[in-house]
C-alpha cells in the first residue's frame, strides 16, 4: 500500500515540491502532506485509509459537503453529453441568470475557469472602463497569482509596490498601490494624491487569505465614497466569501449595514463551481459592455463556461437556496466556534474566533487582528502545533495559519462535538 510519505517522495520527483499548489505541501506547518484518495460528506480519506473531518472543503467550494447526490447526478448527466464544446450552451445562461438573481449589484456576468483568471480580468475591465492604470489593493488580501497582484507594499504610501514573486518585473507592478486593510486614513491620503489615476480599489471584504479578517463597515463605506468621488471602480473579490458567508455573498452583509451599498465589479469562484474549475466576474451592464466581443477589453477561454463545471455549479447554487440552508450552516459554524472558545478557555489558552455563514477563522490571541501586520505579529508556533495535534486526531484544518476554514452543510453536530473534544485535548498539550 502507498503511504503518504511514499507518495510525497514520488510526487517530488515529478512535480515541483510534490504539489500543484504550494500551500498543500505543508511547508508552513511541517510534516507530510496527506494524499487524499476520496471524500464523502464532511470527510476525506488519505492514502493510508485515515479518515479526517474536513474543514478545508477544497478551500471553500464544497459548501454542500463532498459528493452531494444531486450534484453528482447533474455532473454525471452533463459528462455523458460531452466534456467541452468551445461553443455556447443553455446551461451557461441558466447559471448566469442564477448568479445575477442573487447578486443585485450585477447585471451581466462572464464565466471563466479560476479565481485568478476572474480577478485578473476584473482589473483589466476596470482599467479599460476608466481609462486609468493604477489600482489599489490591501496587504494580506490575495486575488490570485496574476503578475500585477503579486505585490507587497512599497516603502511609503506614495510609493508603488514591489513584486512578491520572482519573475514579476517591477514595471508590471508599478501601477499597484498596496495599502493597509481597515486603514481609512491611508486610503484617503492615496486618493487625495493620486485619485485621478486610480482605476479601481480591489478588496476581499472578508479576507480569507490572512486567516479571517473582516473589513470594517466604516472602511467599506469610505472606500465607496472615495471611488464615487474620484470615478474609480470598487471591486469586491468574493472568490472565498461569495455564496459562502451568505446567500447574497459578503456584499449583502455590507448592504444590510449600509443601505444601498453595492460594489461596481464582483469576482466569484469556489462555491459557484461546486468543486469544478469555474469562476466569474460580474458588474453593471455599462461596465460589462466594455468586454469583447462588445467592447475593447479582451478576455477569452477555451474552458470558460465548461458544460460539466456549469452543471456542478448550477446545482450547487440551487441547493444552497433551499429554505433554512444558510441559517443551519451558520448555526453549525457558530457551534464549532463556541465549542473551540469554551475548550480553549478551560485549558487557559487565549483564543479568539470569528465566523460568517460557513467560513471561519481563529487566532491564538486576546484581540482579533484588523490587518495583515497584526495577523503576522501572532506567530505561528502555537497554530502549527495545534494543527498537527488536530490532524493526528482526524481533524483536517488548513495547513497554514493564514487560511480561513470552512464548514459544510454535511458537517453534523456529532462532527462538531468530535472536533471540539479533539481541540480540548490539543489545547491541553499546547
Ligand atoms: N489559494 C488557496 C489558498 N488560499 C490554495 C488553493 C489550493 O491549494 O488548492
Amino acid at each position: 500500500m502507498s503511504t503518504n510519505a511514499s507518495l510525497f517522495e514520488r510526487a517530488q520527483r515529478v512535480i515541483p515540491g510534490g504539489v500543484n499548489s504550494p500551500v498543500r505541501a505543508f511547508r508552513a506547518v511541517g510534516g507530510t502532506p496527506r494524499f487524499i484518495t476520496r471524500a464523502k460528506g464532511a470527510y476525506m480519506w488519505d492514502a493510508e485509509g485515515q479518515r479526517y473531518i474536513d474543514y478545508i472543503g477544497s478551500w471553500g467550494p464544497m459548501i454542500l459537503g463532498h459528493g452531494h447526490p444531486e450534484v453528482l447526478e447533474a455532473v454525471q448527466r452533463a459528462a455523458l453529453d460531452g466534456f467541452s464544446f468551445g461553443a455556447p450552451t443553455e446551461r451557461e445562461i441558466e447559471l448566469a441568470e442564477e448568479i445575477l438573481k442573487l447578486v443585485p449589484s450585477a447585471e451581466q456576468v462572464r464565466l471563466v475557469s479560476s479565481g485568478t483568471e476572474a480577478g485578473m480580468s476584473a482589473i483589466r475591465l476596470a482599467r479599460g472602463f476608466t481609462g486609468r492604470s493604477k489600482l489599489i489593493k490591501f496587504e494580506g488580501c490575495y486575488h490570485g497569482h496574476a503578475d500585477a497582484l503579486l505585490v507587497k507594499a512599497g516603502s511609503g504610501l506614495a510609493t508603488f509596490g514591489h513584486p512578491t514573486s520572482a519573475g514579476v518585473p517591477p514595471e508590471v507592478v508599478q501601477h499597484t498601490l498596496v495599502l493597509e486593510y481597515n486603514n481609512i486614513a491611508q486610503i484617503e491620503e492615496a486618493f487625495a494624491t493620486q485619485g485621478q489615476d486610480i482605476a479601481c480599489v480591489m478588496i476581499e471584504p472578508i479576507a480569507g487569505n490572512m486567516n479571517f479578517v473582516r473589513a470594517s463597515v466604516p472602511f467599506i463605506k469610505r472606500i465607496r465614497e472615495l471611488c464615487d468621488q474620484y470615478g474609480a471602480l470598487f471591486v469586491f473579490d468574493e472568490v472565498m466569501s461569495g455564496f459562502r458567508v451568505a446567500l447574497g455573498s459578503a456584499q449583502s452583509i455590507y448592504a444590510h449595514a449600509l443601505p444601498g451599498f453595492q460594489p461596481d465589479i464582483s469576482v466569484f469562484g469556489k462555491v459557484i463551481g461546486g468543486g469544478m474549475p469555474l469562476a466569474a466576474f460580474a458588474a453593471r451592464r455599462d461596465i460589462m459592455s466594455k468586454l469583447a466581443p462588445l467592447g475593447p477589453v479582451y478576455q477569452a477561454g477555451t474552458l470558460s463556461g465548461n458544460p460539466v463545471a456549469t452543471a456542478c455549479g448550477l446545482t450547487t447554487l440551487k441547493l444552497i437556496q433551499r429554505p433554512g440552508f444558510f441559517e443551519a450552516l451558520s448555526a453549525r459554524t457558530h457551534s464549532l466556534m463556541a465549542g473551540l472558545t469554551g475548550a480553549a478557555q478551560q485549558a487557559g489558552v487565549p483564543l479568539l474566533t470569528d465566523c460568517q455563514g460557513g467560513m471561519f477563522g481563529f487566532f491564538f490571541a486576546d484581540k482579533l487582528p484588523q490587518h495583515y501586520q497584526e495577523v503576522m505579529a501572532k506567530g505561528t508556533d502555537k497554530f502549527n502545533r495545534f494543527f498537527h495535534l488536530m490532524l493526528d486526531q482526524g481533524v483536517y484544518l488548513a495547513p497554514a495559519m493564514y487560511e480561513a476554514g470552512f464548514v459544510s452543510a454535511a458537517h453534523t453536530e456529532l462532527d462538531i462535538t468530535h472536533t471540539v473534544t479533539a481541540a480540548a485535548q490539543a489545547f491541553r498539550q499546547l
